[in-house]
């Protein structure tokens, strides 16, 4: 790093000295926390982004500016990879120890050792650095948005570029396309969304359904970036009958009461639904559009939904996909698909029961969806979900180059309208319309409602595949979530000493009980699952395992 790299970094520092106090971590998701004290954060983002380019030889890095599902009053950052997947997990380090630096010289000289380790190049060939940026539509986005502007500035020849208020999968899946040298604009990914619905409706088996008339689905876009963008879209698809609730325009306030987290929580109806919409298919986003669950409102007297959360989403598409596997001829090619699913500890167990049953492989990760895609990566399809509704559909290159070279063949043997053909071409449409760089409840929801036509289904019918285990979620605040350290599958805690056996004891009371705990690593809690075979059994058996965490960490 010359000089005149040095004093641009030192200039620029100066303007975002960092808030007493602050203790940051980058966390299951990014950094988060109240946006007024968040600007330095943004902006040493920014000069990670920029470097993140150069270190990957000028390729396009993403920079989003969100809190997801947090409260409207703050905000975060997370890092898209050129890949369209997260920030390397290697480098999660380096952005914690510069968000936390304490003063701009200890800023500079964490740069520069940085720099030197992973040998970057700065200015030295000229060789530039591309970050785009998008934010959601959060109040403070965009003075943000200026601060990371400003942090990739600062590194010599890095250009940011403002792509404006998208949803997070948005910005995953551009970074992805442009960096594959694909069109990737916002239309671009509006257009590749409906084209690949489309392509799936006009494969619908067309005995039984067709004369069904299509049902409205009410969408709740949590008074965000999901409900405003999905409005954008509607106009280019048809065959889907939407009405779009919660969009922010009429008053609400971003995850206020409403949202996938909100629902899937607290699993009552968000604002904007009643008695009048008892039975209908409804499905909510979170507050940058990564997150999709559906549910329905079973009856007129209670605000109680049926909840069809992540679990449900990855059981329907993982029994589509197989059956569209299934009509492949692949004893003949000699190739074997592998078809797998990924979950982690808070999957429903009576959703993995049932996976398990249709002969899939499940396996686990750690929470947080950069743990659930690189396991799904290793699978020829890898199908991820998140029970919270954070989820997507993996296909490897070469599974999906062997899919297309075998649509290809077939249709030259004069087989285009065969079964298999039919079954090649929808799984190659999923491909195109599922994002493939991280969950996206856009593309989640066009999947979903053609997969039901496709099935001739009712929310209720897909409901019926298993019947969830009770189960009740908690938040312990405690004053050091750290102190509780877990095994790799976050299922048993190692420390403190001695809880897992306490818990182990308060587990073996109930039937099918179930519980773990783990420290967040978004909000300033300790989290505490559990699930039994009544509501009662689940709760007591949640409060009790909180009861053990206040307790030892009190
Ligand atoms: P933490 O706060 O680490 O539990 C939460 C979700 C994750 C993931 C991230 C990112 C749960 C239990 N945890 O993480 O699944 O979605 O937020 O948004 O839902
Ligand atoms: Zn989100």
């Amino acid at each position: 790093m010359d000089e005149i790299q040095i004093a641009s970094l030192r200039k620029s520092s100066e303007l975002f000295p960092i808030p007493q106090s602050v203790k940051l971590s980058y966390g299951t998701a990014g950094f988060r926390g109240d946006a007024k004290l968040l600007e330095s954060t943004v902006y040493r983002v920014g000069i990670l982004s920029a470097l993140r380019s150069l270190k990957l030889g000028s390729a396009t890095v993403g920079l989003m500016i969100t809190a997801s599902h947090n409260k409207v009053s703050d905000n975060g950052i997370k890092v898209s990879d050129p890949s369209g997947g997260m920030l390397s997990q290697e480098w999660e380090p380096f952005a914690d120890q510069i968000a936390n630096a304490s003063s701009p010289q200890e800023l500079v000289s964490l740069i520069r050792d940085f720099v030197v380790k992973e040998e970057i190049k700065i200015g030295e060939d000229k060789k530039s650095a591309e970050v785009w940026l998008g934010r959601d539509t959060r109040p403070s986005g965009e003075s943000l948005l200026r601060a990371a502007e400003i942090g990739v500035g600062s590194v010599l020849g890095a250009v940011a570029i403002d792509i404006g208020v998208l949803t997070t999968p948005q910005l995953h899946w551009m970074v992805r396309a442009k960096n594959k040298g694909l069109k990737a604009t916002e239309n671009d990914y509006f257009e590749n969304l409906s084209s690949s619905f489309r392509c799936l409706i006009d494969l619908i088996p067309s005995s039984g359904n067709d004369k069904l008339e299509i049902s409205k689905l009410l969408v709740d876009g949590a008074n965000g970036v999901g409900g405003q963008k999905i409005e954008e879209l509607r106009g280019s698809l048809s065959n889907l009958n939407l009405e779009i609730r919660n969009t922010g325009r009429d008053g609400g306030v971003l995850n206020e009461g409403v949202g996938a987290d909100f629902v899937q929580k607290e699993k009552v109806l968000p604002l904007g639904f009643g008695s009048k919409d008892v039975g209908m298919r409804c499905a909510s986003l979170d507050g940058d559009a990564d997150r999709l669950v559906y549910f329905y409102i079973p009856s007129e007297s209670s605000d109680k939904v049926e909840l069809l959360d992540g679990d449900k989403i990855l059981s329907l598409f993982a029994l589509f996909i197989k059956e569209q596997l299934n009509a492949l001829d692949d004893d003949k090619e000699g190739k074997q698909s592998r078809l797998g699913v990924v979950q982690t500890a808070y999957a429903n167990g009576a959703s993995t029961d049932y996976l398990r049953q249709l002969g899939l492989d499940v396996v686990f990760a750690k929470t947080g969806v950069k743990h659930l895609h690189e396991k799904a990566a290793e699978f020829d399809i890898g199908i991820y979900f998140e029970a919270n509704g954070h989820g997507t559909i993996l296909f490897s290159e070469s599974f999906l180059s062997w899919l297309v070279s075998k649509q290809k063949d077939l249709t030259a043997k004069g087989q285009g309208g065969s079964e298999e053909h039919k079954a090649v071409s929808r799984l190659v449409a999923v491909s195109n319309l599922i994002n493939q760089a991280v969950g996206d409840a856009l593309s989640g929801v066009l999947l979903v409602e053609v997969i039901l036509q496709h099935m001739g289904w009712s929310i209720q019918k897909w409901n019926e595949l298993y019947k969830d285990l009770p189960s009740r979620q908690i938040k312990v605040e405690v004053p050091d979530r750290t102190a509780v350290v877990t095994t790799s599958e976050e299922t048993e805690a190692l420390r403190p000493l001695g809880i897992q056996d306490a818990i182990n004891s308060e587990i073996n009371k109930y039937p099918r009980g179930r519980a773990f705990i783990r420290p967040s690593g978004t909000e300033d809690v300790v989290r505490v699952y559990a699930e039994a075979s009544t509501q009662e059994a689940a709760d007591s058996l949640a409060n009790s395992v909180a009861q053990l965490v206040k307790s030892f960490l009190g």
